[in-house]
Formats: structure tokens, C-alpha cells, sequence
């Protein structure tokens, strides 16, 4: 399978977290591609690349304001005279104005952001726009070839909505590649996504609309983050009614019961007609996930990767969350191992 990364990612590297009441070494580090690359180059995979797209697949998905917000951000924050990482601590929550985007930049982070965890760094800007460029020169393969494809995103997405950032997540890869497919005149397309988190944004995006058809099996909502998004009766609405699904599962859900589910949601994306479906790959349902609570080894992985492969369609994987940094380059390239097994 050919995969895709941009060095570019690496110019986000952020100091400070906000977790457990502490500022800590951000979880969603460097360190995880140098693993993934690493186990990819031991498993002679192909690493390519992307070309530069610009700005006009992110702007076919994401809010103009927010995209030059970011874009902005850190040398507004800097101006303002804070001497650390930009991180919200205000926001327009349910009894302020909703309205109002303010002139501070520090007014304008809570705006725009829907968690604090994930700070706004020198080169966070440019380290989303090689994510993003990753997953388009992915998307383009497959569209082109009908072959698979594995981009190595960083920073992840899925949980950037149209015009907020959290979660680690700024520019949304998998939205703006899916949407790059339907320009490109595939009919309907799946988000499939095994993030242990909801992919929120993702959903947001694509929320009224059936030409995408979101699905998430993650952590029951209730108890685990993002907490306001990923609950079973969000459905879709208007033309996108029936068109998101999704499958909160409890903490520690065993791996049968996970599998049993990604059943359920292949059988959706057969019945929706879906020509292609792009894979939000969070390898962060391991069980030795520092932040997570699913309980998949090393060999699921694998099991997952063939079973996508009997779906029988083209597929693009985009790397998400994975925060085992020891063990992230095995995860992913035994799902992609087992893609190529399964196809076999
Ligand atoms: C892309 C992605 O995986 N983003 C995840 C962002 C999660 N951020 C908040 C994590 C809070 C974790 N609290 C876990 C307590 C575990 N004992
Ligand atoms: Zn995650």
C-alpha cells in the first residue's frame, strides 16, 4: 500500500498540555510519526510525499474566519505580549453571547475552540496545512488507481469542525478528503471512524448532508471525551437524516463485541451505496492507550485491517489519535498489514 507524509508535520511541537489539572507534555507529540514512519520503512512500505494543495480543499469544508484565525493566531498572541503556548480560558458558553466574535485574539480562542487541551504553537499552522496536504495526496491516489492509501497525518482532525478547533485537531483531513472524492464525482462516500474519541467535527461537517455518510463506533459519550457530541440519537438532519450513525460503546468494551459492531457499520455502508470510504484511524483503542479505554492488542489490528478489505472497496486510511507511542508503528501497520492479507 502507498502511503503519504509531509516533514511539515513536524513543525507543530507544541510544550504544553492542559490534562488532570496540569500543563504536561502534550500526548499528541513528534515522537508519534518517527514511530509509525519507522515500523512503515521495517514493513517496506512506500512513503511518498504529498504535493501542495493550497487552501481551497480546507475552505470547501472549513469557516474562512476560522481557517485565517489560525492562520493568524500566534503572532497575534505574541503581540499581545503572553509569554506561553495560546490556549482558551474563556468561552462563549450557554449563558454568554454566541453572536459575537470579539477583536482580542484571546476572546477570539475561546470562540473558536471547543476544548482547551490542544495549545496554538508557532507552527501549528503550518504542520495542519502538510496534514491536510498528506490526506489529499491519499485521496488522490485512490481516486486515481482505485488502489488503497495510508496518509500519515499529523495533527489528527476529526475532531475540527467547520469553524472550531480541539481535541489536537485543527484542519479536519478526513472531512476535507471525503469531500474531495465527491468533487471528484464519486457519488457517496463513507467516514468511517475507529478513533477511540467521536469524531465530532467530522460529523458537524457533514451533518445535513447524504453524499457523506458519517459513521463512529467510540467511547460512550456520557463518561468520555468530547462528552457534547457522539450520542446514538444524532442522526443527521434535513437531506442527512439517516446519513450519520453512530455507536457509543462503554469503557472496556471487549474486542468481539467492537468487531460485532463494525459489522452493523459495514452493513450501512453497503446499503447507502457508498463508492469509497475513507478510514479515521485511531489506533488510540489499544489497550495500553494512555487516554483511552478500548482493549484492542496488537494482532486486532490486523483483524481489522482484512475485515476492511472484504468490505470490498477503495479505501483510504488517515491517521488520527495513538498516543502509545512505543506501539503506535505496529498498530498501524498491522491494519494495514491485514488490508493488503485480506485483499490477498
Ligand atoms: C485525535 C484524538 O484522539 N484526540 C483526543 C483528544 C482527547 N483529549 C482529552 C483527553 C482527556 C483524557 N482524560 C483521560 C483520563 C484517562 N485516565
Ligand atoms: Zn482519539
Amino acid at each position: 500500500m502507498l502511503t503519504f507524509f509531509s516533514e511539515d508535520s513536524r513543525r507543530r511541537q507544541a510544550r504544553s498540555e492542559l490534562h488532570d489539572g496540569a500543563i504536561v507534555a502534550p500526548f499528541e507529540c513528534p515522537e508519534r510519526i518517527d514511530l509509525v514512519l519507522s515500523a512503515l520503512r521495517k514493513a517496506a512500505f512506500e512513503v511518498r510525499a504529498p504535493s501542495d494543495y493550497g487552501l481551497a480543499p480546507v475552505l470547501a469544508v472549513h469557516d474562512a474566519d476560522y481557517i485565517a484565525f489560525l492562520e493568524n493566531c500566534w503572532q497575534a498572541w505574541q503581540a499581545a505580549g503572553h509569554e506561553g503556548e495560546a490556549i482558551p480560558n474563556i468561552w462563549p458558553a450557554r449563558t454568554l453571547r454566541s453572536d459575537k466574535i470579539p477583536r482580542s485574539v484571546s476572546g477570539q480562542l475561546g470562540y473558536y475552540a471547543l476544548a482547551a487541551e490542544a495549545s496554538i504553537t508557532e507552527g501549528t499552522f503550518a504542520a495542519a496545512m502538510a496534514s491536510k496536504d498528506t490526506a489529499l495526496g491519499a485521496v488522490d491516489y485512490t481516486l486515481a488507481t482505485g488502489e488503497p492509501s495510508f496518509g500519515l497525518c499529523r495533527p489528527p482532525g476529526h475532531h475540527a469542525a467547520y469553524d472550531q478547533f480541539g481535541g489536537y485537531c485543527f484542519f479536519n483531513n478526513a472531512a476535507i478528503a471525503a469531500q474531495r472524492a465527491v468533487s471528484a464525482g464519486k457519488r457517496r462516500v463513507a467516514v468511517l471512524d475507529v478513533d477511540f474519541h467521536h469524531g465530532n467535527g467530522t460529523q458537524h461537517i457533514f451533518y445535513h448532508r447524504n453524499d457523506v455518510l458519517f459513521l463512529s463506533l467510540h467511547g460512550d459519550p456520557e463518561v468520555t471525551f468530547p462528552y457534547y457530541s457522539g450520542y446514538a440519537d444524532e442522526i443527521g438532519e434535513g437531506s442527512g437524516e439517516g446519513y450519520t450513525v453512530n455507536y457509543p460503546l462503554p469503557p472496556g468494551t471487549s474486542v468481539a463485541t467492537w468487531m460485532a459492531t463494525l459489522e452493523q457499520a459495514l452493513e450501512r455502508i453497503h446499503q447507502a451505496e457508498c463508492e469509497l470510504i475513507v478510514i479515521s484511524l485511531g489506533v488510540d483503542i489499544f489497550e495500553g492507550d494512555p487516554i483511552s479505554a478500548f482493549t484492542f492488542q496488537h494482532a486486532d489490528f490486523t483483524a481489522l485491517g482484512k475485515r476492511l478489505a472484504d468490505a470490498g472497496l477503495p479505501c483510504v486510511f488517515l491517521m488520527e489519535g495513538g498516543y502509545a507511542v512505543e506501539e503506535i508503528g505496529v498498530n498501524v501497520v498491522n491494519v494495514l498489514q491485514g488490508f493488503e492479507q485480506g485483499r490477498g
